[in-house]
């Protein structure tokens, strides 16, 4: 923007020379005037030198003030998004919604926002009139509910740490407070989650309470709105954590609240003795997590347990089994006797006791399970010595195998307790609290899993948004037919949807008796390489292949990929766990036994994610953005790049794109008038009112006669290249006037 006259004041966009990965334009007001550069100060009060030619242009009004509905950005562009959010949240306004759509961004902090004075302010005023809030999420799906008995869902998205669960609870706590009958069902369906927590969610870098599963939870409601039951739904629990953890992560937090909270004389019984004695909870080198207290916690766990009817023998079974687990980490595997291969044997043969002990079993049966392996082929069983590494990789199935299917009972245990639902009801509130698109260093099978869940949720937000726009400009009276936007269908139908696609080829290998990572890959790179989506690695070497997600890029290494495919539990294990005398385990295990054919993970997670879709799909949405402002958890830092990353990620900026195939630019009346008055001739102020029909008058003036621009009923709705033109004229005409008579400009301003 050279050779302009700017001025004191003034609000602009600039270039950033030293920008980050984005090199998204900062905004920032004038404090300073020199020749060749201006001086502005951003949004973090930080003053810099901006050179005349890195001045993009000046900032609509709705930019200046900020919005609470992005909807009403003016100029709704990805630095506009960005700077509304980090303005906003420099005043600890951490809420700001997109239509229906709320962005929250995690305080990293107690705000005094959310006491039952609130919830009962947002449950009985128009929520229009009250700050954008995570209430308003639950007030407007429970009067949506209520008045049109369609069932609704809340999608609560966004990277680890950004704030996922604590909405979810929040949520959970409006919607038992509105619907407010105290009743005890409510109080089920809320102590559900310390018991989830402290089964599925484990301290990681990211985060202390980080969930290593996702949730839906659908809230069922009675003709008068009473919460009348809920149903839990859980997605891939990450089972790796329970052998093994990153440096300065723990496993899951049961084991800790365990130790710290079962009284001494059962400890004794199940010989547990404190944290650092077990293999499987000293992996991450840390055994505590900063502002947990166990011991209380346990006791939580322990109250909310008996509010879910589990019985006192429940329980116990599950202490046993979990201390099970704990020993079974500790068993080591020598070199065996035998000098014909290479077999093991269990070294401390006091542990392989204990262990039976606990778990019922044969201790013999025990150590042939974990050292050996019968091998089915055409009709015959061969019996197989398993080396020390083998035996060791057995071990930790075992352990894995019991704890999944330990989380499954719990779930499906806590759903018996409150999905006792009588008859059809008024409908439901479900509110999916699941793990955001991923892009590690290294991705593995569960990545894939996890950016496909989210490539299907952005394929459902993107034709919400879509919607949403559409409904905008219906409502505004305006024609939006040659407005069209891309989605990401080509990425689902390689993935899951074409013959022969991404994780039917992974299924079929994992099936076939030769069939190896590497097999796999090969036929992968035949049948997709000619894909758009697909991405070759660079070298034929590398074990890896590619996806193209609507969130960027993402290389899968291989190897490892049909084992956890096949997420075996081999039948030598099972038929071990199915001797036991211990009820729970036998139990946990009953459905392995019943299913002829294990199904693969791959095909489990997708049957649970196709009836996902289907759920959410009959519902009317919301959608929860949770934004993580900085790596440091501490609150006030906003971390342009990272946050952009984020909101790229979440779909955030497809609203952008979204909004640029049609007509970006739009003006109330009375702004319009305000600011382009003196571009034609005779326009009164918008004090004088008449002001839609000023704007034509104003458009016919400066604009083209084929012009594309629209006069909707509260706003004019403009492309960008008309608005340029009309700010070009102003700032020509500003600049004539400012020359002679300067205080001419805060007038026409
Ligand atoms: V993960 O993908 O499960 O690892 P989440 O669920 O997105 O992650 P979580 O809700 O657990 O993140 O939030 C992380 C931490 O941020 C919490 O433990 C709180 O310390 C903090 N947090 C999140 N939201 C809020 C809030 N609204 N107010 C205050 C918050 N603190
Ligand atoms: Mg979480």
């Amino acid at each position: 923007m050279a050779n302009q006259k700017l001025m004191l004041g003034d609000y602009i966009w600039a270039k950033q020379l030293s920008g980050d990965e984005f090199d998204i334009p900062i905004g920032g007001k004038i404090v300073a005037v020199e020749s060749s550069r201006v001086k502005i100060q951003d949004d973090d009060q930080k003053e810099m030198y901006i050179s005349n030619q890195q001045v993009l242009k000046n900032m609509h009004v709705s930019s200046i003030k900020g919005v609470e509905d992005m909807i009403n950005l003016g100029d709704l562009q990805e630095y506009a998004i960005l700077r509304n959010l980090h303005k906003r949240y420099k005043e600890k306004l951490i809420y700001t919604y997109t239509g229906s759509m709320l962005i929250a961004i995690n305080p990293y902090e107690l705000l005094p926002i959310y006491t039952n004075a609130l919830i009962k302010e947002y449950r009985n005023q128009n929520t229009e009139d009250l700050l954008p809030h995570i209430f308003a999420i639950g007030d407007n799906s429970y009067s949506n509910l209520k008045n049109s008995a369609k069932d609704q869902c809340i999608v609560i998205s966004g990277e680890s740490g950004a704030g996922k669960t604590e909405s979810t609870k929040l949520i959970l706590q409006y919607l038992a407070s509105a619907s407010g009958q105290h009743s005890w069902v409510e109080q089920q369906i809320l102590e559900a989650n310390p018991i989830l927590e402290a089964f599925g969610n484990a301290k990681t870098v990211r985060n202390d309470n980080s969930s290593r599963f996702g949730k839906y939870i659908d809230i069922k409601f009675n003709k008068n709105g009473n919460i009348e039951g809920a149903k839990i739904e859980q997605y891939l629990l990450e089972k790796s954590r329970i052998v093994s953890q990153n440096e300065g992560e723990r496993n899951y937090h049961i084991f800790y609240s365990m130790l710290a909270g079962l009284p001494k004389e059962k400890k004794k019984q199940l010989d547990l003795l404190d944290a650092n004695n077990y293999e499987y909870l000293r992996g991450g080198k840390v055994l505590t997590c900063d502002g947990r207290n166990e011991a209380s916690e346990f006791s939580d766990i322990m109250a909310a347990f008996k509010v879910l009817n589990f019985t006192e023998k429940e329980m116990s079974d599950i202490w046993c089994l979990l201390s099970s687990i704990l020993h079974v980490g500790n068993i080591r595997f020598r070199s065996g006797a035998s000098s014909h291969s290479e077999t093991s044997e269990i070294a401390d043969q006091g542990l392989n006791e204990k262990i039976s002990k606990l778990l019922g079993v044969n201790k013999f049966d025990l150590t042939v399970a974990l050292t050996k392996r019968t091998i089915y082929a055409s009709g015959d069983q061969v019996v197989a010595n398993l080396s020390k590494e083998f035996a060791s990789d057995s071990r930790n199935a075992f352990a894995k195998g019991i704890y999944g299917q330990l989380f499954i009972f719990i779930v499906d245990k806590i759903n018996s307790a409150i999905s006792q639902v009588k008859g059809r009801g008024r409908g439901s509130i479900g509110v999916l609290d699941i793990f955001g698109f991923e892009n590690f260093n290294l991705n593995s099978f569960e990545q894939l899993c996890i950016n496909y869940a989210n490539e299907s949720l952005q394929q459902f937000f993107v034709q919400h948004i879509f919607k949403m726009e559409q409904e905008y400009y219906t409502k505004e009276g305006i024609n939006w037919s040659n407005i069209s936007f891309i989605d990401n269908q080509q990425v689902l139908n390689l993935l899951a949807v074409k013959p022969l696609n991404v994780f039917a080829l992974i299924d079929e290998e994992s099936k076939f008796p030769n069939g190896t990572d590497f097999s796999m890959l090969s036929k992968m790179h035949k049948q997709h390489s000619s894909h758009e989506s697909y991405l070759k690695p660079k070298s034929d070497m590398t074990p890896s292949f590619g996806i193209q997600h609507f969130a960027g890029g993402v290389f899968y290494d291989t190897p490892g990929f049909l084992e956890k495919n096949r997420d075996s539990f081999s039948q030598d294990l099972k038929n071990l766990v199915l001797s036991s005398r211990n009820d729970l385990l036998k139990d946990i295990f009953k459905s392995e036994q019943n299913a002829k054919m294990k199904k693969t993970l791959s095909s489990q997670f997708r049957t649970s994610l196709e009836m996902l879709m289907n759920a959410l799909n009959a519902c009317h949405p919301f959608f929860v953005r949770c934004i993580k402002p900085n790596e440091f958890k501490k609150p006030q830092i906003f971390d342009r790049a990272l946050c952009t990353r984020q909101l790229r990620y979440s779909g955030m900026m497809e609203t952008a794109k979204i909004r640029q195939a049609g007509y970006p630019i739009r003006y109330s009346y009375i702004e319009f008038v305000d600011r382009f008055r003196y571009l034609a001739k005779g326009i009164p102020p918008s004090t004088k009112g008449g002001c839609r029909s000023s704007a034509e008058n104003i458009c016919k003036a400066v604009l083209e006669k084929r012009s594309d621009y629209q006069f909707g009923n509260t706003k004019v709705f403009l492309k960008h290249q008309d608005n340029e033109k009309l700010e070009e004229l102003r700032r020509s005409i500003l600049d004539r006037y400012c020359r002679y008579k300067l205080d001419l400009y805060e007038f026409i301003l």
